[in-house]
């Protein structure tokens, strides 16, 4: 089933929304298959924004990222990819509807609290990056409740 690499940003875990997070990929009915909290070097920060690298606020999103510790998670499930950028809301939080993560808990691009994949390559790409030991291998035994 579609994967997706989702990751709590440094304010997003110094503000005690872990759980919140957590939850509302949880309670829609997602599987919860990789998760860690770690802090990350420059040069990984780098390379996992690596196609942002030209963009003017590139140096500021990487010590954003280094500034703390980050929870990377991998979620499992049908349309994960396109659904977890739904519940996470638009990059600019002043244009994140109430109700997604962003528009909920953050107000600024810069301080926006959460990352997840743009596509199922780029998924792909970056467990391959945050969870090169590999993932859980589990089944929940509440799919047939989810799944018709
Ligand atoms: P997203 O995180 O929604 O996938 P992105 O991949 O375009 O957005 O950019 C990665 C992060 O970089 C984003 O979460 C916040 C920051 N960022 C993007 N555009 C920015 C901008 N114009 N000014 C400042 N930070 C920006
Ligand atoms: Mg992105």
């Amino acid at each position: 089933m579609e994967q997706t690499f989702i990751m709590i940003k440094p304010d997003g875990v110094q503000r005690g929304l872990v759980g919140e997070i957590i939850s509302r990929f949880e309670e829609k009915g997602f599987y919860l298959k990789g998760l860690k909290l770690m802090t990350v070097e420059r040069s990984f920060a780098e390379k996992h924004y690596a196609d942002l690298s030209s963009k003017p606020f590139f140096s500021g999103l990487v010590e954003y990222i280094i500034s703390g510790p980050v929870v990377a998670m991998v979620w499992e499930g049908k349309n994960v990819v396109v659904t977890g950028r739904k519940i996470i809301g638009a990059t600019n939080p002043a244009e994140s509807a109430p109700g997604t993560i962003r528009g909920d808990f953050a107000i600024e691009i810069g301080r926006n609290v959460i990352h997840g994949s743009d596509s199922i390559e780029s998924a792909r790409k970056e467990i391959a990056l945050w969870f090169p030991e590999g993932i859980v291998d589990w089944q929940s035994n509440l799919h047939p409740w989810i799944y018709e």
